[in-house]
């Protein structure tokens, strides 16, 4: 396994996320899908990566009374999301959180998220040695429309 590769984009992922120095897992560009007033799920995705591996076992977060760990599966032509218990991070391999695949599934929210809120999320994270550890990421609020170009600007206080 090479361990070459050092990503110069982490330094801008670093201004949103706490670096993970406690666990093995390295975690890139959090970010949560804004919602619209009566929407009260939505989801949280991520890149994770270790260099020895580790076992993602829980994740929790302040801003939903449930918060669980989905996958994306398809069914008869149907896409259906079911909770994932573990999820595996090789090493050397980056496991994408992303809309259609897994995510993070943040149930019946306390407020609406808008553009720009941050979300903490707490990652329980395996290691090798079965000791599991929490990983703080804060993960930043998207529009319900992540891939366009936002060109609406808000004034906040
Ligand atoms: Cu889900």
């Amino acid at each position: 396994m090479s361990a070459m590769s050092k990503s110069a984009g982490l330094l801008l992922a670093c201004l949103l996320s706490v670096p993970a120095l406690a666990a093995d897992l390295e975690i890139k560009d959090p970010w949560v899908r804004g919602t619209v007033p009566a929407q009260k799920a939505t989801g949280a995705f991520m890149q994770l990566s270790s260099k020895g591996g580790v076992t993602l076992v829980g994740v929790a977060s302040p801003a939903a009374s449930v918060v669980e760990l989905h996958e994306m599966v398809m069914e008869n032509t149907v896409m259906k999301m079911r909770p994932v218990p573990r999820l595996d991070v090789k090493p050397g391999q980056t496991v994408e959180l992303k809309p259609g695949s897994y995510h993070v599934m943040l149930i019946d929210l306390k407020k609406p998220l808008a553009k720009g809120d941050v979300v903490p999320i707490t990652l329980k994270v395996e290691g090798k040695d079965k000791k599991v550890e929490t990983v703080d990421v804060k993960a930043e609020v998207r529009d319900l429309t992540a891939a366009a170009p936002a060109m609406e600007h808000k004034h906040q206080h």
